[in-house]
């Protein structure tokens, strides 16, 4: 397949796949529909950066006569703050708490992407490298907040929380990890692999990282929303919706049971 094919596979494969994410997505509380909405849209963003790569818009010829996929930029500055929302929702029962350190590793992760436009862009080696290695070290921050102070965070939660957060955090970073050795192997650093080969290893990871990885973190919530409603640990400021739907149920129990604790509370 060359370079457009592949770009034109991941733009489907991204639609289809946020699609899919959007139709299976469970919305019983506030929590599980953030998860639910965020891990859709990620695919459908991607979806229109690919597309923009396909029909060769999003991309510049550099004097050096070297084609720079920009898009893919665009793509990863909306998306990888959204999952890293999605991760830190998990570990803190909500991203309203611990607001500095969620804004700190979105601004990590921002720098990140950012530098790593700018290597992409560059021509000089000096300045090539150096945004590569700016990047890196962005990238270092972002794995420090989440293996020290998120998952001290997560330690603290109900069984279900905790084991959610830690498989995702390891397939997270695993993931992660393989977009800079890609991009460095490629013609935008070391010039070793082919602009198709790098375009179709990225689609892979991406269709990876945000659909599969979409679908893993969604059940992750369904389990803890399941604990949570079993538990009767859901006050119903917590359901995305105020109206019990006929039919749910278990939805009415945990209101009732959260009420009760509220009221016991007061
Ligand atoms: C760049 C530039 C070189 C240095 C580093 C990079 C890291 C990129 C990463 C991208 C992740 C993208 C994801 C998208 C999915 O939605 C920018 C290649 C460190 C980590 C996860």
């Amino acid at each position: 397949m060359d370079e457009t094919t592949w770009l034109w596979f991941a733009t489907l494969g991204m639609l289809a796949g946020s699609a899919a994410l959007f139709l299976t997505g469970r919305k019983r509380t506030q929590d599980e529909e953030g998860h639910s909405i965020a891990h859709g849209l990620v695919p459908l963003f991607a979806a229109v950066a690919y597309f923009a790569m396909a029909v060769h818009q999003g991309q510049v010829t550099l004097s050096s006569g070297r084609v720079f996929l920009f898009a893919r930029y665009l793509d990863w500055s909306v998306t990888t703050p959204v999952l890293l929302l999605g991760l830190s929702m998990t570990a803190l029962h909500g991203a309203h708490r611990r607001a500095g350190l969620v804004a700190g590793l979105l601004a990590s992760d921002l720098v990140m992407i950012v530098t790593g436009l700018f290597f992409g862009a560059s021509q000089d080696p000096f300045t090539k490298w150096a945004w590569y290695i700016a990047s890196c070290a962005a990238f270092v921050a972002v794995y420090y907040v989440l293996f020290g102070p998120l998952r001290a965070e997560a330690q603290m939660r109900d069984a279900e929380r905790r084991s959610t957060y830690n498989r995702n955090v390891v397939i997270l970073s695993v993931l992660w990890l393989l977009y800079p050795v890609v991009v460095l192997l490629g013609p935008d650093g070391l010039e070793i692999w082919s602009a198709t080969l790098v375009t179709a290893c990225i689609a892979i990871i991406d269709l990876v990282a945000k659909v599969v990885y979409g679908f893993i973190s969604m059940a992750g919530s369904k389990r803890i929303t399941d604990a949570d409603l079993e538990r009767g640990d859901v006050s119903p400021a917590m359901l995305s919706t105020h109206s019990v739907p006929s039919g749910e149920p278990e939805l009415a129990a945990a209101m009732s049971a959260g009420s009760l604790r509220q009221r016991a509370q007061i």
